[in-house]
């Protein structure tokens, strides 16, 4: 696995940011991790953050989110795609990101699930019941925050389902 290190721009609040963060750590990819504070900067859309300003799409990403890296001066933003290029130029253990096509498939078919599912609802019901009242100072909406919950307990039962026996893990080829 290469040692060279490239540029980690991160927040600590963003999921895909921790989950990126850890992986490197578990993995051993050596990062340089730059922290980018989402909640400060110009006013956009009612959120502050640091990432929505010019200089920000100029050196870091065209789009306004975090993760992302610089690999002596290439830019990526999106968690999944920063992994599969990690993987194409660091080549680190198959055991992370198998390259075997059907292996590699069930992982990518859970990254993708998982976007628009588990991380979709936490997300939405994280800033319904929990960031929109902080910045705003103003009490959530009870009904709003009941039919977020619901649709994230929904997807948490849909991976317990997937994971019933003998489906032994998310990327088990045993199914
Ligand atoms: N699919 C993207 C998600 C990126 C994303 O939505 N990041 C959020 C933080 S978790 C962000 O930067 N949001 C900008 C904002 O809240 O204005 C990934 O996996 O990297």
């Amino acid at each position: 696995m290469s040692s060279i290190s490239f540029k980690f721009y991160y927040d600590l609040l963003s999921p895909p940011s921790r989950a990126l963060i850890t992986f490197f750590r578990v993995a051993n990819i050596p990062a340089e991790p730059i922290p980018i504070a989402l909640r400060k900067g110009k006013l956009a859309f009612g959120v502050l953050g640091e990432h929505l300003t010019e200089k920000y799409r100029k050196e870091v990403s065209r789009f306004p989110t975090l993760p992302c890296i610089n690999d002596n001066g290439f830019r990526l933003s999106e968690s999944v795609a920063i992994v599969r290029y990690l993987k194409n130029t660091r080549g680190f253990d198959d055991f992370w990101y198998p390259e075997d096509p059907k292996a590699q498939a069930l992982v990518d078919e859970y990254l993708s699930w998982t976007h628009n599912n588990i991380r979709m609802t936490s997300g939405l019901y994280f800033i319904t019941k929990w960031r929109t009242p902080i910045l705003t100072g103003q009490k959530a909406d009870e009904k709003e925050v009941a039919l977020v919950l619901a649709t994230m307990k929904w997807t948490l039962h849909a991976v317990k389902i997937a994971t019933w026996t003998p489906r032994l893990w998310l990327i088990s080829t045993t199914r």
